[in-house]
């Protein structure tokens, strides 16, 4: 959404008429939201809010697909959805323009770890309670959310790193990472896990480290800047498979051969990344998957109920080298 847009919406939403995202609110909503009508506002739905980061890789239109036929009016959900293109003040605005049409609960995945509290705050003046999706936030209050449903970003970085230690440790090895969105919880922690996974290994060297925010243009101009600045490289470690691709884009472009002259191990296992470690073109990927619909769906389910529901839910992750690949693309769900 643009600044224009977002500023737009955001003003009509003090009116409780309308949604982030430029769609226009039904008027029993409005009526219902202004009589205070919570959990009656669209009849029998449960009114969701939710906050997407943005459209930057397959990995989010994976996740996006997913929270949409999920949460959906045959499942006895009313979703509003909103785009926030990667920028925290564009997910405040729509947590903002939630909680003036007080929906029944606020679900966002953060952008960013920090700089939430105040906003966090206003939903739970509201009464509006608010789950986490695949991103955390760093805030020390944790009452300012009711849970938390996502991977453990940590373990897959250590495990792109365990491999790399266990397959290609045995001899000097010049890596570059290309980082996720700077201050964005995947990219501060698979940045932690990998770190550690190698520390104990002299032969790994990380020679330059970069943002690429989670996007195949940005990963592919990185890696271009990486490659006239380094002559040698082994190894590119990329926080998710998009810029990863973009590497191999940059990499060929080059003259080199990715998955060969340069090795590639990535996290996500989305399925242009899965095709290109089946064809050799990267090394590994750690899994990680967007399919939270479901336990987003069910979270809300109890939380309407009255039932406790757990503070984290930690979805579990694997990992593919080719074969693995090769074997799993056929029936991949993403
Ligand atoms: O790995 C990346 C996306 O937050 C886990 O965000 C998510 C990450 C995912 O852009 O592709």
């Amino acid at each position: 959404m643009g600044r224009k847009l977002a500023a737009a919406a955001a003003a009509v939403a003090v009116l409780a008429l309308a949604a982030c995202g430029g769609t226009t609110e039904p008027a029993d909503d409005a009526t219902a939201a202004a009589d205070g009508g919570g959990a009656t506002s669209s009849g029998d739905l449960v009114v969701v809010g939710f906050s997407q980061v943005g459209a930057e890789s397959g990995w989010r239109a994976a996740n996006t697909k997913s929270i949409q036929d999920t949460l959906t009016a045959d499942n006895g959900f009313d979703l509003k959805f909103s785009d926030a293109q990667q920028k925290q003040e564009n997910q405040i605005q729509a947590i903002r323009s939630y909680i003036a049409q007080d929906v029944d609960v606020i679900a966002f995945s953060p952008v960013v770890e920090s700089g939430w509290d105040a906003v966090l705050e206003e939903a739970k003046a509201a009464g509006i309670p608010v789950v986490l999706t695949d991103r955390a936030v760093d805030s020390q209050d944790e009452s300012l959310y009711v849970s938390f449903i996502g991977s453990d970003f940590v373990l897959e970085g250590q495990m792109a790193g365990e491999w790399v230690v266990e397959n290609l440790g045995s001899e000097p090895l010049k890596v570059v990472e290309l980082q996720g969105t700077t201050g964005s919880a995947p990219a501060i922690d698979r940045k932690e896990g990998f770190e550690a996974a190698i520390a104990g290994n002299d032969n790994i060297e990380i020679i330059a480290s970069q943002t690429g925010n989670f996007t195949r243009t940005e990963g592919k101009a990185v890696m271009e800047g990486f490659l006239q600045a380094n002559p040698e490289i082994d190894l590119v470690f990329a926080h998710n498979d998009d810029m990863g691709l973009g590497a191999i884009e940059a990499i060929e472009a080059a003259g080199l051969v990715p998955g060969v002259d340069i090795k590639i191990v990535t996290i996500d296992a989305v399925h242009d990344g899965m095709q290109a470690l089946a064809d050799g073109k990267i090394n590994y990927i750690v899994e990680c998957n967007p399919l939270l619909g479901p336990d987003l769906a069910d979270i809300i389910d109890k939380v309407m109920a009255g039932e406790s529901v757990e503070k984290r839910i930690v979805v579990e992750d694997l990992a593919f080298d080719q074969e693995a690949a090769i074997e799993a693309l056929p029936t991949r769900e993403y």
